[in-house]
């Protein structure tokens, strides 16, 4: 159930209403502007004060504003860590201020897990394996050599690595899959684009690309549309996120599969806030429920799409 409730207002650290801090990744994809609209207004309508800052994908701007917001004495910070590492000395500093601290949407890699309350998200290994086991069920029929090209996320990002470990988890147990170029497109689409080219000119035989997400996957389809050749046939294509744009690309058949990752973490962000700041026990972990779309899924539910 998500938060929201009808209590009168929350008991947070500071009087009696609560003000959060949070630092976002930045404005990179069509989920990170899912992801940012659904903390503000979830914040909204929790009656939670967010100062709400957005890092242009620089992990030194998201530690600023950490301490900015440890400066601030807010009552609860709660952020999505663009990349796994560097984050123990800073969470330390919000652990000795006493400011509870929540991860949304990326882990970190800290061994210690007492610097933070809850880390709220999907599993990206999981949706890795799903894209991969589409990629056997879609192949099955044939022993032919499978050529797949990759567009990795954010280096060094929990989404990256774990799309890419999932993915070959499952791929590994066929030798005619063959993964012939990998290489980050940082989440965006026009990275997506030129990387794709890149790949294209270098390989004039790719059947699939497998991308971290729709917005990489679509910069590609220009790609392979300007190479003269049709996405979702020439190169089937698989991305994660299901968002507006990219289900709109799989229902016209130019993406064959998408696996979906939900942004919509607003408002079990708020719920789990008010359960720390009430002394509340919460899971150490709340995985995001999702699920995948085929062609024919997409063109059924892209209407009652959110994002
Ligand atoms: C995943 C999120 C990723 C999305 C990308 O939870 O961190 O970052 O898959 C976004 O679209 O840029």
């Amino acid at each position: 159930a998500c938060g929201g409730g009808t209590g009168g207002g929350a008991t947070g650290g500071g009087g009696d209403s609560i003000t959060m801090g949070f630092s976002q990744v930045g404005a990179e994809s069509g989920w990170r502007t899912a992801n940012t609209k659904s903390v503000q207004d979830s914040a909204k309508n929790a009656n939670i004060t967010l100062k709400f800052s957005d890092a242009q994908q620089k992990q030194e701007n998201q530690i600023k504003a950490i301490r900015s917001y440890i400066q601030q004495k807010v009552d609860i910070i709660a952020f999505s860590p663009v990349v796994e590492s560097g984050w123990d000395t800073v969470l330390k500093e919000a652990k000795d201020a006493k400011i509870p601290v929540i991860l949304t949407d990326r882990a970190v890699d800290s061994k210690d897990t007492s610097l933070y309350k809850t880390f709220l998200g999907s599993d990206f290994v999981e949706e890795g394996k799903k894209a991969g086991q589409w990629l056997v069920e879609e192949y099955k029929s044939s022993t032919d050599p499978v050529k797949i090209v990759e567009l990795q996320g954010t280096t060094g990002s929990a989404p990256a690595n774990d799309r890419k470990a999932g993915f070959q988890d499952v791929i590994k147990a066929e030798t005619k899959f063959e993964i012939i170029a990998s290489q980050t497109g940082d989440f965006t689409r026009a990275k997506g684009k030129e990387v794709m080219e890149a790949f294209l000119k270098s390989n004039p035989d790719i059947d699939v690309l497998y991308a971290h997400n729709d917005d990489m996957g679509l910069g590609a389809i220009e790609a392979i549309e300007g190479a003269g050749k049709v996405p979702g046939k020439d190169i089937k294509i698989i991305t994660v996120d299901a968002v507006k744009d990219g289900m709109q690309a799989l229902a016209d058949g130019k993406i064959n599969f998408i696996v979906e990752c939900s942004p919509l973490l607003g408002p079990q962000l708020m719920d789990l806030a008010k359960k720390v700041l009430k002394g509340e026990q919460v899971p150490a972990r709340v995985v995001t429920e999702e699920t995948t779309f085929n062609q024919e899924q997409a063109k059924q539910a892209l209407s009652s799409r959110q994002y």
